[in-house]
């Protein structure tokens, strides 16, 4: 029998339950056998470790320019379990797009297994031209600066992405002509969150703790709120130096001016402060408001400063807009006084605006240097591959709004991939006049409904709730028990107004009410960012007219306008933006798992994988792969793939292509039950697919030694 660990395609199982699955996984673990198939699904099983299989024997084995996957290889399937493989047959795709969905748990591998994908493909094209291409290198230097500014250390990961990417290349031939960048959602409530256990993003901590002279000269001294667990959280930093290095280097590389580079980091520098700035109460004319605390004004005389507000009147402005609310009645401004908690409300907002600002405006500038750098010869057609890194699947001890977005586009993306593997390979067979059992797969459409429906769907009734200026958190619980109470995977209860509980493909989550409405309507303080435009740092203002300008485009009227910022409504949009990328393009999926919770190597948690397998969809998958046949081609495709034998066999005396490739699966004595004859393609199993390729070499051997014989004989002569 063969050893478990040397089982590379879980779809020759012959056992299929998810303990089974599990054990074949755990020993290919204990091996170091890092990547399996199913089918040509990769899964990916973290090791946590250096593991030595991305060398360059490993890449020029498996990156081949001719090589369209381990369908076609058949018998170097074994090898070809890797992520080099996925990348390569989605390089060589022609005639269509390909996406490369990678999903998984926080901390499983995606960014890691995107930047092995993307340092892939730049070096398979460079491979094919002379010089490496700028499109090349300013994509691969735009990473660090992404992981930088959207990246921060969790419980769950060290370097957990908190913003999606979607990465496309365009590619004419085998060379990279343009590239784009993608990012969805940042969580930037994480910027005025962080605790002992959750960093803030990265750059903070670049910034402020590295002795890289460029840093010392920028950053404010501490100690600041925004990383007051700097000390800790710090010196679990092992590689701090190198990373501020090559963040800065990689500004350089993608040609950001010297200004801006510096005005990026006074940015920084300005919201640091500005966070630090403390309001206390006063009471003027019997009314209390707040006012600047005397202790922060050389601070918030300095955060303006740095924000290129100089003088009094500017921060005057900015003071007001932070204390007072500005109405306009009848063309009048009519001005109320802000509470104190208000005022810490509107600073808050008015952090987390610029800050994401300043992410969406460096994504933007590194994809125009792609797009100036990028050469497209009009008249050939250029195809696109697409990888797709969302944050994970999460469930923690309180789920909030950025949660539910998560969640929402992981559920979103496991329908496609139970679409994709179970529904179509069904449909395919049905299609092709192939007798099919049906096979059970759990379906996680009625979760998603729960969420999109129009207009009774969490997600519509929280917009509503966020676009009246009278909804709150509290009518936001009572239009979901009101429309939803009865439906199945939600559980919310009469008994507890501030939480209600979804039953997601990957468990059960609880989600807190307080704060969503809030978060959803994302509002950037108007009055404030109204000043802050006046600035005399220019790539501020730049940022901030920038945001003015894409906030007028969302909508024409009032109610449309404000819709438009809601962030729900945002995720919405790009999630549709994806699916349809997705549908157009053929799909490549890599389920990472991880095999325990504490991100350590040579451990295995049975347990904790065996849920991954269940909610990745594995066990499913590997029932329809080995229930059905997991190779396939087209008649056509099937005598390219074995020339000689259908040269010998299937050539002349027969007619049509079918009876041609009956006679070719005939002469390798294919076992029946493997193959089976559909109307344009032929399904074989993986042993008859091995059986083919072996047959086709052994006859391809006996032609060379024909030719060699024949050449010798004629050179005799
Ligand atoms: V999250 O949803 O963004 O929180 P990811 O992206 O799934 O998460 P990530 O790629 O960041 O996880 O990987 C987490 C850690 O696993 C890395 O920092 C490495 O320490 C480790 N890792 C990931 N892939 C590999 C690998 N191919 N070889 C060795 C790896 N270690
Ligand atoms: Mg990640």
């Amino acid at each position: 029998m063969q050893p478990s660990a040397d089982i590379y395609d879980l779809a020759s199982l012959t056992e299929l339950s998810e303990e089974a699955i599990g054990k074949v996984l755990q020993d290919r673990y204990n091996g170091d056998r890092i990547y399996t198939l199913v089918g040509d699904i990769l899964v990916f099983l973290n090791p946590f470790k250096p593991v030595n299989v991305y060398t360059e024997k490993e890449f020029s084995c498996l990156s081949r320019p001719d090589w369209s996957g381990p369908v076609a290889v058949g018998n170097e399937v074994g090898s070809s379990a890797h992520i080099y493989t996925v990348g390569t047959a989605a390089f060589n795709l022609v005639g269509k797009d390909s996406t490369i969905l990678i999903s998984g748990e926080s901390g499983s591998g995606k960014t890691e297994s995107t930047k092995l994908l993307l340092q892939q493909f730049v070096k398979m094209a460079s491979s094919s031209q002379l010089n490496r291409t700028r499109v090349a290198e300013c994509l691969l230097a735009a990473n660090p600066i992404m992981e930088a500014f959207g990246n921060a250390r969790t419980v769950m990961n060290h370097n957990s992405s908190r913003f999606a990417k979607f990465v496309s290349l365009g590619l004419q031939g085998n060379a990279l002509v343009s590239s784009e960048i993608r990012t969805y959602m940042l969580e930037k409530s994480r910027l005025l969150s962080a605790t002992e256990d959750e960093g803030n993003f990265h750059i903070f901590y670049y910034m402020c703790l590295s002795s890289n002279s460029f840093f010392k000269d920028v950053r404010p001294l501490g100690p600041l709120s925004l990383i007051s667990n700097a000390e800790t959280l710090g010196r679990r930093y092992t590689d701090l130096e190198a990373k501020a290095t090559e963040v800065l280097d990689a500004f350089d590389k993608l040609s950001f001016t010297a200004q801006q580079k510096e005005g990026v980091f006074q940015i920084l520098s300005g919201l640091l402060l500005l966070a630090d700035v403390e309001f206390r109460s006063e009471e003027q004319n019997h009314t209390v408001c707040p006012s600047l605390d005397p202790k922060s004004e050389t601070t918030f005389k300095l955060a303006c400063k740095l924000l290129g507000l100089k003088g009094k009147d500017s921060r005057r402005r900015l003071l007001k807009t932070l204390t007072t609310s500005k109405l306009k009645v009848n063309d009048e401004d009519i001005y109320s006084l802000f509470h104190e908690e208000k005022t810490r409300v509107v600073l808050n907002g008015c952090i987390r605006a610029i800050y994401t600002k300043l992410f969406d405006w460096i994504i933007q500038r590194v994809n125009d240097i792609l797009a100036s750098t990028g050469r497209t010869d009009p008249g050939t057609r250029v195809r696109q591959i697409g990888v797709l890194d969302i944050f994970g699947f999460e469930s923690l001890a309180i789920n909030s709004f950025e949660q539910l977005c998560i969640n929402l586009a992981n559920e979103q993306l496991q329908l496609f991939f139970t679409h994709h593997v179970i529904q179509l390979e069904q449909a395919e067979y049905q299609s092709e006049g192939l007798s099919w059992v049906e096979i059970p797969f759990e379906d996680n459409q009625v979760t998603l409904n729960l969420f999109l429906e129009r207009p009774l769907g969490v997600l519509s009734l929280l917009n509503e709730e966020s676009s009246l200026a009278s909804g709150t958190d509290e009518s936001l619980y009572n239009k979901l028990m009101k429309h939803l109470v009865d439906k199945p995977k939600l559980q919310i209860s009469a008994k507890n107004p501030a939480v209600f509980t979804v039953n997601h493909y990957a468990g059960a989550v609880t989600y807190t009410i307080p704060g969503m409405v809030e978060k959803n309507r994302d509002k950037a303080p108007e009055n404030t960012m109204e000043v802050l435009a006046s600035s005399k740092l220019k790539l501020l203002t730049e940022m901030i007219n920038s945001h003015h300008g894409s906030k007028a485009k969302a909508g024409n009227g009032k109610q449309q306008a404000s819709a438009g910022l809601q962030l729900a409504v945002q995720f919405r949009s790009s999630l549709d933006f994806l699916l349809a990328k997705l549908r157009e393009s053929q799909p490549f999926f890599v389920r990472c798992i991880k095999p325990n919770r504490d991100n350590a190597a040579n451990s295995f948690d049975q347990e904790y994988v065996r849920r991954q397998i269940h909610y990745c969809g594995i066990a499913e998958a590997v029932r329809v792969r080995q229930a059905g046949f997991p190779v396939r081609c087209t008649y056509g495709e099937l005598h390219l793939l074995c020339p000689v034998l259908s040269f010998l066999y299937g050539s002349g005396r027969l007619e049509s292509d079918a009876a041609r490739i009956r006679a070719v699966c005939r002469q390798a004595e294919l076992p029946a039950e493997e193959v089976a004859m559909g109307k344009t393609k032929v399904f074989m199993g993986v042993n008859a697919s091995r059986l083919l390729a072996k047959e086709e070499r052994r006859y391809c051997g006996r032609v060379v030694t024909c030719q060699k014989v024949i050449r010798g004989w004629l050179q005799r002569r």
